[in-house]
């Protein structure tokens, strides 16, 4: 074993330990100094993920790397570096070397180089490239305003906009309403919004909607439901026993909250939901359950603890404006619903992806569908629908793949 260059490192005075880490790391690749990793599936909904990340300098990076593509439409690199970002976010320690992460699913070997490079130089070039790129923080910046997807971000950028000023006072921007919203409420809708202010905003839809009707059942779902402490935004299920009644009850329920002064903006979608049009049909993104994309005015004094401060931001108001998804399924579908609701992204696609190929069963917010039995499958509790699929129950804690 050569050991020179650690008595060239003393003598220069170079940290010793760091590159003794490397050199035993180039000699053993695959030694590990952890206990093996425990097996992880190659399916989300069969892993375990809290919200507690131990390698969020790789998921980080797998992120941008994945938004990248998505930019570029490059669309299996981008579920490629989600579904690594998603493995890696279930490893219940931080992964010191590449070689314990070689065990685990879903890992190529683009994925295993970026990891090597973070390891060894603190950060991957190809990201820190990516991060600099003037196209990618146009179009980071552009889609961070709600109502702005990928490709409008896109031609915006191709027209030559630069900064969200631009858009707004170039004449041939037709903005529809959504943009409108989304522009003039920016500064506040891409602050995150906090456990407290989704819980506030909870208690005002829930008595709202018990206004309305002493049957109505709120349950708040998204990411918060996972247990997440931040969210971009905060998503409800609204239903009622009342066979028929829900989206009258959404309805009366934006009409109050315009009504009480706090609906800044609502882009209603009526429900296309037929119960003989159920799954086996098609899987589009979007369920067909009534829904209503709001933004709504939070007041301060509604908070417990008050508003989040964000520093350099305090213009005096009270209230800040907050982005809220309200969907109401019909009662028996109440299951699917809140099962795709819950997500993560990444946990609904695997859940989707495990029906069809391990089950031969078509899943959706709808409904689930066996294509040996030729028939739909009840559920009246998330349990009932996993027991289905043959998978363990994963509470929603879990669920953060
Ligand atoms: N969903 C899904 N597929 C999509 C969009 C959403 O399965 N294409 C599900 C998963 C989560 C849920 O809907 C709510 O969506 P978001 O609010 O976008 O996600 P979130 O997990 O709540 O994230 P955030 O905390 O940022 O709001
Ligand atoms: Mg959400």
């Amino acid at each position: 074993l050569d050991i020179s260059w650690f008595t060239d490192s003393m003598k220069e005075g170079r940290p010793v330990a760091l590159e003794a880490r490397h050199r035993i790391q180039d000699i053993l690749p695959e030694a590990s100094p952890h206990p093996p990793m425990v097996e992880l599936s190659r399916y989300a909904c069969k892993r375990r993920t809290s919200t507690e990340n131990h390698n969020e300098i790789f998921t980080d990076a797998f992120e941008v790397l994945a938004e990248s593509y998505e930019f570029s439409q490059c669309d299996s690199q981008c579920l490629a570096f989600r579904r690594a970002a998603s493995v890696l976010k279930s490893v219940p320690c931080p992964l010191q070397h590449v070689g314990a992460a070689a065990s685990l699913p879903c890992l190529g070997g683009h994925t295993r180089a970026v990891m090597q490079e973070i390891l060894q130089y603190g950060q991957s070039c190809e990201v820190e490239k990516i991060l600099c790129n003037d196209r990618y923080q146009m179009l980071k910046l552009f889609t961070s305003v709600f109502g702005v997807g990928p490709k409008t971000a896109e031609k915006w950028y191709r027209g030559g906009l630069r900064t969200l000023k631009d858009a707004l006072e170039d004449p041939s921007i037709e903005l529809n309403s959504m943009q409108k919203a989304g522009f003039l409420h920016h500064k506040d809708i891409s602050q995150s919004v906090s456990r407290a202010e989704a819980m506030a905003l909870g208690d005002i839809l829930h008595e709202t909607a018990l206004g309305i009707s002493a049957h109505a059942v709120l349950v708040l779902t998204g990411g918060f439901r996972r247990g997440k402490a931040f969210g971009h935004d905060v998503d409800f299920l609204l239903s009622t026993p009342e066979k028929g009644k829900e989206e009258i009850l959404l309805l009366s329920l934006v009409d109050s909250l315009r009504r009480q002064g706090i609906l800044l903006y609502c882009d209603h979608h009526t429900s296309t939901f037929d119960i003989n049009n159920m799954p086996g049909v098609s899987f589009e993104a979007m369920d067909h359950f009534a829904k209503s994309f709001l933004i709504l005015r939070l007041y301060d004094s509604q908070v417990e603890g008050g508003l989040q401060r964000v520093e350099g931001q305090d213009d005096g108001r009270s209230w800040r404006a907050v982005r809220v998804d309200v969907v109401t399924p019909p009662m028996e579908r109440y299951a699917f619903a809140l099962l795709g609701w819950t997500g993560s992204r990444q946990f609904e696609r695997d859940l989707r992806r495990f029906a069809r190929k391990e089950n031969r069963m078509l899943l959706d917010n709808h409904g689930l569908w066996d294509n040996t039995k030729k028939e739909f499958l009840e559920a009246e509790s998330e349990e009932d629908i996993f027991a289905h699929l043959g998978l363990e129950y994963i509470e929603p804690q879990l669920r953060n793949a």
